[in-house]
């Protein structure tokens, strides 16, 4: 896109981590994290808004994608746009209590963010973008776009996908690159101030799993939030188009 600035630097730590070290921890999976957050690359949107990304920090990201495809639930969902409901593009599975996930691994993951992050995340929902023709259409994230400010870790597994972020007001759009094992955490006022998606594209794109991370209150799902939410999602219903 020519109007994007693009923040992409190719060095993928997860090739030089050790899938041993943590077994104890991710359930045997061969997967490990960079607890050092070594690649860290923080870009400031503006002075309360930042968003870190985070090349390679998971190294296994197939393994654990193939583990996730295999026993998570995935569920087909659709909302209501106006007066036609509208089947999502891409397939869902959520755990509002990250704790009672039967994944050893999904704890190991919560634990390594909530200990450099300094908070609490506790929930996860989870994306399954089937091929290029999916997508996530702009939005915030409720409820944290409701929050005075916000942390929400995004892990991205499997092929590589534009992540969009543009400002809530309207303008120009950043692209971050996500390649499998990535992680790109949005902080500070993003939420409210920017919205973010996962653009469907032309050029042909494998399946990409992305695993979203926040500490909203276990009591009602984000499936549940969309019917009290009066027919538009809790994240949706904050998207500024209708491409899902
Ligand atoms: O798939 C992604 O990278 C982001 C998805 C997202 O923003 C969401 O599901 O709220
Ligand atoms: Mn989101």
């Amino acid at each position: 896109m020519a109007d994007d600035a693009l923040f992409d630097l190719p060095t993928p730590a997860g090739a030089d981590l050790d899938v041993t070290t943590d077994l104890h921890l991710t359930g045997g999976l061969r997967v490990a994290v960079d607890h050092t957050f070594g690649t860290a690359e923080r870009i400031p949107l503006d002075d309360t808004s930042w968003v870190d990304h985070v090349h390679g920090w998971l190294a296994g990201d197939q393994a654990l994608m193939d583990m996730l495809m295999a026993e998570a639930e995935w569920e087909q969902r659709s909302r209501w746009m106006y007066t036609r409901e509208v089947t999502e593009p891409r397939l869902t599975a959520e755990y509002p209590v990250i704790a009672q996930a039967p994944h050893p691994v999904l704890h190991y993951l919560a634990a390594a963010l909530t200990a450099h992050y300094g908070r609490s995340f506790t929930h996860l929902w989870m994306n399954w973008y089937r091929d290029h023709n999916d997508g996530t259409g702009w939005h915030a994230d409720r409820p944290a776009d409701r929050q005075a400010e916000a942390v929400i870790p995004v892990l991205s597994l499997g092929a590589s996908r534009r992540f969009l972020i543009r400002p809530e007001v309207g303008g120009k759009s950043r692209t971050i690159l996500t390649h499998g094992g990535d992680l790109v955490v949005m902080g500070g006022r993003t939420q409210r101030d920017y919205r973010h998606s996962v653009p469907q594209q032309k050029p042909a794109a494998g399946p990409r799993l992305s695993l979203n991370f926040s500490i909203d209150p276990p009591r009602r799902s984000r499936r549940d939030a969309t019917r009290h939410d009066n027919g538009s999602g809790p994240r949706e219903q904050a998207r500024a188009d209708l491409s899902g």
